[in-house]
């Protein structure tokens, strides 16, 4: 079969993907430098190199006769962008573009993490595409970046690219040790071990949560329409809710309510997020098909 690279592969998103890649007999290359992700999590069979993605010769090794190239690698923490604007960028925006530039020169067509942070606070939602963008964080207005560079280099370098703009990935394996780690995973935590749950603010605010295997097949769906013109879609469901509602739905799961703790709202907190999955069903082709109850049960049996 195929050959794939996938940066970010030690990672939660990406180690999902990797072993979807193997069991369907691909080949596997994974670029990570193990500054978040861990050697364990990379899936036995895939070929690890340790490297930034701004290493040149490693990326080109790697590309080399590849079919496709997932590009995940991020500093993906928004606090972690917002106290280091400089380190986060050398990797949000120029590694991305030092992806691209040796993916142009190996042929190689590349799909690449966008996120929902690209739209700052939404004026209205559902969020398209066409939606303003408007980034409040670090983070998104490098991940805009990106999708603007992708553009550019389309026509001019020939890049095949398409950007999906994820909205609250959960699932197995998303590290809950700090406390800018998704929801899902922090909640899950907490119940596993009988502690209260934090909720920042009334819990009133809503988001639109994705199942990472539900991404796997965005991810997978975006390699054949990457092309010149450098197509984005949203990874959302479509469905939104609040956070009161999540952590209700935790505890229907293991059968017994959540302790709820408030607490004050967290600065710059978005009260609002849902995508709209019209083009994420006419370019990709798919729909979210993971229910919430279903990825939380699978999410709270893997703690
Ligand atoms: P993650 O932190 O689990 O994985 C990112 C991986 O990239 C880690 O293994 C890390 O070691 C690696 N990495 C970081 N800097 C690197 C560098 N310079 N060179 C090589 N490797 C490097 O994050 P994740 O949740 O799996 O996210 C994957 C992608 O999806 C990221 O681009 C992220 O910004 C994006 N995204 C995630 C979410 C979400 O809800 N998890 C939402 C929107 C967008
Ligand atoms: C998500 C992404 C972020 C960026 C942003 C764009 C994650 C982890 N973060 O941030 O990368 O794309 O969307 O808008 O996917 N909360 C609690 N208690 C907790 C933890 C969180 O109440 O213990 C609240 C938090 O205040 C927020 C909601 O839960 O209202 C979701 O928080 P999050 O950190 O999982 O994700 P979000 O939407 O802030």
């Amino acid at each position: 079969m195929a050959i794939h690279v996938v940066t970010g592969g030690a990672g939660f998103i990406g180690s999902h993907l990797v072993r979807h890649l193997l069991a369907d007999g691909h080949a596997v290359r994974v670029v990570d430098d193990l500054s978040v992700g861990r050697r364990e999590a990379v899936p036995a069979g895939a070929a690890l190199t340790v490297a930034d993605i701004n290493d040149t010769a490693a990326m080109a090794a790697a590309l080399d006769g590849a079919a496709g190239c997932f590009h995940l690698a991020a500093v993906a923490s928004v606090e972690r962008c917002t106290r280091d604007l400089v380190g986060s960028h050398d990797t949000n925006l120029r590694g991305t573009l030092a992806v691209f530039d040796a993916a142009v020169k190996a042929g190689v067509p590349v799909v690449y993490a966008s996120s929902a942070a690209v739209y700052g606070v939404p004026a209205t939602v559902p969020l398209t595409e066409a939606s303003p963008t408007v980034p409040i964080s670090a983070y998104g207005a490098d991940k805009l970046g990106c999708e603007l560079h992708a553009r550019a280099a389309g026509p001019v370098l020939g890049l095949r690219s398409c950007g999906l703009r994820f909205f609250n990935v959960f699932g197995p394996g998303q590290d809950p040790s700090s406390p800018y780690s998704g929801v899902v995973s922090i909640f899950a935590d907490r119940l596993a071990r009988g502690e209260p749950l934090t909720v920042y603010g009334d819990g009133t605010q809503t988001r639109d949560f994705v199942y990472v295997g539900d991404v796997v097949r965005a991810l997978r769906a975006a390699l054949e329409v990457a092309d010149t013109t450098a197509p984005v879609s949203n990874v959302c469901t479509g469905t939104a809710i609040t956070l009161l509602d999540l952590a209700a739905a935790l505890g229907d799961v293991l059968g017994r309510a959540p302790e709820i703790r408030h607490a004050p709202p967290r600065a710059g907190d978005i009260h609002t997020s849902l995508g709209d999955a019209s083009r994420m069903a006419a370019l990709l082709g798919l729909r979210a098909e993971v229910t919430l109850a279903d990825g939380l049960a699978a999410t709270l049996k893997a703690v």
